[in-house]
């Protein structure tokens, strides 16, 4: 418990809205600013449903009593004494209702039914939804300060708690004060929470303890085991956990219920499951009940991402019939019923069977789904990805035709902001939950986040699909955000604003088409776009504001580092917070080129050139950390908005020069390649723009070639060969890039003898793009791979830069 301390140091901190007393009713408003100006309603997150000013602010004195009875939910009492003592109250008297008080300020604690607490409570609503309650801080009618906490439950109880901490804010004679407030709340969906769901890298121990304490923080009641690549969880899963898992297993259960955390653990049979076999059956009847005796009250047995067309054995051909998606459906929803009949009924406290069912992310209504509405037990809860497995937005008209479609409200499984797949490599996705339609709340049963491989990296996500779940109708994006920084840095007014450079560098969801559906930094594109329209007319300020932006970048990793409170976020974050700082220098180097233009010292432009050239080279060679983005590759920030900044600066120190500008004149060109390796990896992919694909020859050339036709004869200055981002970081290439007017001969070696051909040979450096240095004037250029192995050529993106004079 040493660290809960510390970590409520932070949260407490958060909550230092200056509260001033301001009787009178003031609703909580959708885009309240995140720090309350002086008397204005405190920000409390997850928003409340229900919050408004009942009266003045009550002082906070050294000595508190807290009153309690049997039903007081023990986490709730816990969590408020360490609230309390960390903000300096060092008396706290736990009493009953009839022993009499002494302290100036009571707390009342327990059920809202509680008759001291239902008086104290007054004419503040009760809630009738589970989970929910209601609180009231009151000085009137004497010198004495009430504070009610009723919970419709337990849970309620202690998520009261948590708002209260909200409350409490440093007054202005040192001390501290909760805001007079009057609060009813509840949650809107009854399952939130994450999903441990994605492949690679599975959190270790330490990682899930503190998750489990922050989801207690944003009021998340759900937590599913399901890390894919977990062996007892699903390549292994008829095998029990040996012991040090078991006990690890029994430690998060212990963790998660003193959090008011539903431990959900999944078993991931289908890869290998005989549906009809009463072994298998047996097997994984014994996994579940050994996790029911750690004290596990929630199971799901996730069907996702399996081959549903054919039988892993001959019995379930003669029970099920020849494979198919209705015999699937047929034997699946018989496994599931098994379960919940025989297991989940059978055994006090378990809550209904969750399932992930193989079609799970899509609205089509097929054989298999018909089958598993009128087959499955109608207890059982399904879970459902989106209207795709990574969609882009979810509208509550889709929620209700997948509802309609397996029978019952869907529970969301949110591919958001997972990073297990190929277009995240190199990738920490840090906007905020998005694109979720307000009202989801009526058509799903619930919303489970897959995060990140990096699970402290992920908080600023979940921190906001927590609000979103709590209360979607209220939901604000950037508050949400902004309230997500402030609990990272203890509302430290500078780590804030560093943490939302940082974020907004990071602007991405996870995608998986090309176009990202999150803008990628959306706030320093716009910056950018301010000051080069400022630069344009001349105005004098510009280039102190862009100074100010580039310092903003360089510096924020520092501030970073020095005011977030959590450890594990900043190793997570450790290599995106050196690529920042470098890209910042970068920046700042462009500030300097454009002075220096403006001068007219062209020798202080030249060298501001080669030093921002520098630090933008450095930053595009760090790459994600190994084991820990499951696709590997160069760790992209700010990716089309800060390079794109650079490339607008050098050309407007070229055009200084009196060079005409340097273009990429490969997007206009014809690309080939020596053979395909298939469609997908044509010799396009390379001239397109993105890096995110890629063209590939056969695999088996001696000498693989890929080459892009210009179309006409241009100055080449600079060729840029972008290899895959999500592989081969440990490979080192040659290549023999040519440049001709000519097409070329056949071999490499005769094309190198041709007097009209200019060639480079250059060697890969590992993780960075390699850059050939020309000039040469040509129509065609062509890449050879004369290193003999890989004996295939893949490149995501050539950049022919050449001084394009029409
Ligand atoms: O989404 C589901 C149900 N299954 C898998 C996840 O395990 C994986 O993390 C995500 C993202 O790659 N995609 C899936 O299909």
């Amino acid at each position: 418990m040493a660290r809960f301390g510390t970590r409520l140091a932070a949260l407490s901190a958060l909550a230092s809205v200056t509260i001033v007393g301001a009787a009178g009713v003031t609703p909580v408003a959708a885009h309240e600013p995140a720090v309350s100006p002086s008397g204005a309603t405190p920000v409390v997150s997850p928003t409340p449903h229900h919050l408004v000013r009942s009266g003045d602010d009550v002082v906070v004195p050294g000595r508190v009593d807290v009153v309690v009875d049997d039903d007081t939910d023990a986490a709730a009492l816990e969590l408020l004494r360490d609230v309390l003592h960390d903000r300096g109250v060092d008396r706290v008297r736990v009493r009953d209702a009839d022993r009499p008080g002494r302290a100036p300020l009571t707390i009342r604690l327990g059920s809202a039914e509680r008759p001291d607490v239902a008086s104290a409570l007054g004419d503040t609503e009760v809630p009738e939804a589970a989970e929910g309650y209601a609180l009231r801080v009151d000085d009137s009618g004497h010198a004495l300060g009430t504070v009610a906490i009723g919970g419709v439950d337990p849970a309620g109880q202690y998520y009261a708690v948590q708002t209260f901490r909200q409350l409490l804010a440093p007054s202005d004679d040192g001390g501290v004060r909760v805001a007079g407030v009057s609060v009813s709340d509840f949650p809107a969906m009854p399952l939130r929470g994450t999903i441990e769901g994605f492949y690679g890298s599975p959190w270790t121990h330490t990682e899930r303890l503190d998750q489990l304490a922050f989801y207690g923080d944003v009021k998340f009641n759900t937590y599913v085991y399901a890390p894919k690549d977990d062996p007892y969880h699903r390549d292994r899963w008829r095998e029990p956990y040996p012991a040090d898992k078991l006990a690890e297993l029994g430690e998060l259960v212990r963790q998660a219920g003193g959090h008011h955390v539903r431990f959900t653990f999944a078993l991931s049979p289908g890869t290998s499951i005989c549906y009809s076999s009463d072994q298998d059956r047996a097997a994984l009847t014994a996994k579940l009940e050994a996790l029911y005796r750690l004290g596990v009250r929630s199971f799901s047995i996730p069907l996702d991402d399996i081959d549903y067309t054919t039988w892993n054995c001959e019995a379930d051909r003669e029970t099920y019939g020849e494979p198919g998606r209705a015999a699937a459906a047929t034997a699946q929803a018989d496994l599931l019923n098994g379960v919940q009949d025989g297991f989940v009924e059978r055994h006090q406290g378990v809550r209904p069977l969750q399932t992930v069912p193989t079609e799970y992310g899509d609205l089509n209504d097929t054989e298999y789904k018909r089958v598993l509405r009128e087959e499955l037990d109608p207890a059982v809860v399904v879970m459902w990805t989106g209207p795709d497995v990574v969609p882009a937005s979810i509208a509550v008209g889709q929620a209700e035709q997948a509802s309609a479609l397996f029978g019952r409200n869907v529970f969301l499984w949110d591919n958001y902001p997972v990073n297990d797949f190929g277009q995240s490599a190199g990738r920490l996705l840090l906007a905020p939950y998005d694109k979720r339609e307000p009202g989801l709340s009526r058509a799903l049963s619930g919303v489970v986040s897959n995060p990140m491989n990096q699970a402290a990296a992920s908080k600023i996500a979940l921190f906001t699909v927590a609000d979103f779940a709590w209360n979607d109708h209220d939901y604000d994006r950037d508050r949400s955000a902004r309230q997500a920084a402030a609990y990272l840095t203890g509302d430290d007014p500078q780590g804030v604003a560093a943490l939302s450079v940082f974020t907004d560098l990071n602007h991405l969801a996870p995608t998986f088409g090309s176009e990202p559906w999150q803008r990628q930094a959306p706030r320093l594109s716009r910056q950018l776009d301010t000051f080069w329209a400022a630069y344009d007319d001349g105005d004098p300020g510009a280039l102190r504001d862009l100074r100010a932006l580039a310092e903003g970048v360089a510096t924020a990793p520092a501030t970073i580092r020095a005011t977030v409170r959590d450890e594990a976020f900043l190793d997570d974050a450790a290599n995106w917070l050196d690529a920042t700082a470098l890209w910042g220098r970068a920046m700042r180097e462009a500030a300097r080129l454009l002075e220096a233009v403006a001068d007219d010292d062209a020798a202080g432009a030249e060298q501001a050139r080669q030093r921002m050239r520098a630090f933008a080279d450095d930053a595009g060679a760090i790459r994600s950390v190994p084991g820990e983005n499951r696709v590997e590759g160069p760790v992209r920030i700010g990716d089309g908005v800060v390079d794109a900044f650079l490339e607008r600066v050098e050309a407007e120190h070229d055009a200084y020069l009196g060079l005409p500008p340097l273009r990429n004149v490969a997007r206009d060109g014809a690309a080939t390649q020596i053979s395909d390796w298939a469609p997908v990896y044509a010799a396009a992919k390379s001239v397109d723009g993105d890096v995110n694909n890629f063209s590939t020859t056969s695999g088996s050339e001696a000498q693989p070639w890929w080459q892009v036709d210009l179309g006409r004869s241009v100055a080449v200055e600079r060729i840029e060969i972008y290899n895959r981002v999500d592989c081969c970081a440990d490979r080192v290439r040659d290549y023999h890039v040519l440049v001709s007017d000519r097409p070329f001969a056949d071999s490499l070696d005769e094309a190198l003898r041709d007097e009209n051909v200019v060639a480079h040979h250059e060697t890969e450096q590992a993780g960075r793009p390699t850059t050939v240095e020309f000039p040469a004037t040509g129509r065609y250029v062509r890449i050879w791979l004369s290193s003999p192995e890989p004996r295939e050529l893949n490149l995501a993106e050539v950049r022919v830069l050449a001084r394009d004079v029409t």
